[in-house]
């Protein structure tokens, strides 16, 4: 107790940074979970921010660009003829940028700014990956900034939910769903999503499976349609 004690007193006064081995203010690259949860509730207390939401540069202080592009996507699209030879050109454009700030602890939240860029890939739209979360009991939420798209969500069951996404609406993923955003305009889709911070993020899964579900283009339009390629569970 009293050791517990000295040790809240040495962390709240900042010493303890040096004598636990840490750098509090850059808490996300530690494990917490072996931390007691008041002392981990200070660690955690403070460092408030706001950010800019900027079409120059997606959000201001992130700490983490990700771009990705079709040589990332190679196994995704189901067009893999027109994959191929788009990469065979010595061509490999940019599908998705997303900016992040993580915070990397329990109990925290982690923004991401994600613009899709308009294309397609035969007649596929772009999209991202689409992942579930590490830890399925985890839920997210998506609100739409700019351009139009789809929110496809899929259970481990492979049922699969669509919805719009553009500025001014909010989509809730519950627990659960996977998740692949689709560009179906012709300008970037841009979105904020907001998530548990200990969520987790598992790839593997969609890109083994893919969606049971794609987007494509129809007579200019999108529609939904089966995934040829979907892998059932
Ligand atoms: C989003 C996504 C982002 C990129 O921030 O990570 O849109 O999609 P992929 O992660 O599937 O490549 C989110 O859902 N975070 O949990
Ligand atoms: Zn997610």
């Amino acid at each position: 107790m009293i050791l517990l004690l000295f040790t809240v007193v040495i962390v709240s006064l900042n010493i303890g940074e040096y004598l636990i081995g840490v750098n509090l203010k850059n808490v996300d690259t530690i494990n917490l979970s072996s931390i007691p949860g008041r002392q981990r509730c200070l660690m955690l207390a403070g460092e408030p921010y706001s950010l800019i939401l900027s079409e120059a540069d997606g959000i201001s202080s992130y700490k983490v660009k990700v771009e990705r592009r079709l040589s990332n996507l190679r196994e995704y699209f189901s067009n893999k003829r027109s994959v191929e030879e788009i990469l065979s050109k010595g061509e490999d454009p940019l599908i998705y940028t997303v900016y992040e700030i993580p915070r990397g602890a329990e109990g925290e939240l982690d923004v991401g700014y994600t613009i899709i860029y308009p294309g397609k890939i035969g007649k596929e739209y772009y999209f991202t990956k689409g992942h579930f979360h590490a830890k399925d009991f985890t839920s997210e939420v998506y609100i739409g900034m700019r351009g139009e798209g789809k929110i496809l969500m899929q259970d481990r069951r492979g049922e699969t939910k669509v919805l719009e996404i553009k500025p001014n609406v909010l989509v809730y993923i519950p627990p659960g769903f996977a998740h692949r955003s689709i560009n179906t305009g012709n300008s970037e889709l841009v979105f904020l999503a907001i998530y548990p911070s200990d969520a987790g993020h598992d790839y593997d899964t969609i890109r083994k499976t893919g969606f049971a579900k794609i987007v494509i283009e129809k007579d200019g339009k999108p529609i939904l349609v089966d995934n040829p390629n979907y892998v059932r569970l």
